[in-house]
């Protein structure tokens, strides 16, 4: 082969290469193989000082050519790898701000579902929903709730106790008291909330679970009233027709107290394992407020009467979602919680 021959094949042949490759370490590698100290074409530009003055004059001309455009052709396609590795890094890398999340996999608590439930039927109803302190004081966890200190039903509620005499409240009435303090009547309330009692757990007992606190105080309210709100409640909350029924219970801060049941929506009250075969399930405690606690919360018992009511929020939760053991609350375990 000529040399003429061979810087054309050489040309044919590197140019070629520079069409195919596609990344910038083969490019390097290409310039190498025919620029580089020891490349091909470098080799010929070496050898041409020992070639006739008129071959010099041709074959140098077409080598050195070939070397401008060489050079020329890396560099074009050197810039055409940059930029399309560039755009592949921006692409990669691109971030659309408005592009929808994946949804989210969290779930609400069933007794926050249930809670959230219950507060949206409540102010449909016209009541405010109220908050207060899991840290309480004697006094108005008991004492204005018309406790007296050596009250027996005090024991009713074992109660934690803080080394400084402040306790955890074992029931969701001190916010009663709390919303007599802050309101003039008549005012209608709720408030849900956790509490805590010193007690033995088992499938229906917690040391720790929700409530929800009721309270309404106008003129001339009646029992009418409370049962009136409990049926409505109770139906919107379990979609369906729910029957209410009154037995006498104690607490210190209603006269009448009342313990309340509902129909058992297991078995539409014909009797089932749940109700222990009554058709009835208890839901909580209720009563007209004691004339002493309206009073001692700046309330004319003369002028004003109200209703109160407390609710197992774990119960009621229990019955609407079909929870056999109120401890699955408690746990934090995820394949019971991603039911809800
Ligand atoms: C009370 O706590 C009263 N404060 C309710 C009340 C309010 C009465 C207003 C009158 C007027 P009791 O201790 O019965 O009452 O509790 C009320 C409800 O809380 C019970 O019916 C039950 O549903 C729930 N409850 C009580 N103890 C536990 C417990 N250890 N674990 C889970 N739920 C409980």
């Amino acid at each position: 082969m000529s040399l003429y021959q061979e810087i054309t094949a050489l040309e044919k042949e590197a140019l070629a290469a520079l069409g195919a490759v596609e990344s910038i370490a083969g490019l390097e590698e290409i310039k190498n193989r025919y620029t580089g100290k020891k490349g091909a074409l470098t080799g010929i530009l070496k050898g041409l000082k020992d070639l006739s003055d008129a071959d010099k004059r041709t074959l140098g001309k077409q080598a050195h050519s070939l070397s401008t455009l060489l050079e020329e052709s890396i560099a074009s396609r050197r810039r055409e790898l940059e930029n399309r590795e560039m755009q592949n890094r921006l692409l990669a890398e691109r971030f659309d701000a408005l592009r929808p999340l994946r949804s989210l996999s969290g779930h609400l608590h069933p007794l926050s579902r249930i809670q959230y439930e219950i507060e949206d039927l409540f102010t449909s109803m016209g009541f405010l929903i109220m908050d207060g302190p899991e840290v309480e004081t004697d006094a108005n966890n008991f004492t204005h709730l018309n406790f007296s200190a050596d009250h027996p039903a005090r024991d009713m509620q074992d109660t934690f106790w803080t080394t400084d005499g402040f306790l955890l409240r074992t029931h969701t009435s001190p916010v009663q008291v709390r919303a007599m303090q802050k309101l003039k009547p008549p005012f209608r309330i709720i408030a849900p909330g956790r509490v805590y009692r010193y007690e033995e757990i088992d499938a229906s007992h917690e040391h720790t679970f929700f409530q929800v606190e009721g309270m309404m105080v106008d003129e001339d309210i009646s029992v009418a009233h409370l049962i009136h709100i409990m049926k409505s409640f109770l139906s919107q909350l379990f979609d369906r027709e729910v029957a209410v029924r009154l037995r006498p219970g104690y607490f210190p801060f209603v006269e009448p107290g009342f313990e309340l049941d509902f129909s058992c929506l297991i078995c539409n009250g014909q009797g089932c394992r749940v109700c222990k075969q009554s058709g009835w399930v208890e839901s909580g405690g209720s009563g007209l407020v004691h004339p002493e606690v309206l009073r001692a919360g700046g309330i004319d018992p003369d002028r004003f009467s109200g209703f109160a009511f407390g609710f197992g929020l774990n119960r009621l939760a229990m019955m609407k979602y079909g929870i056999e053991d109120i401890r699955h609350f408690m746990q934090g375990n995820l394949r019971f919680l991603e039911q809800f």
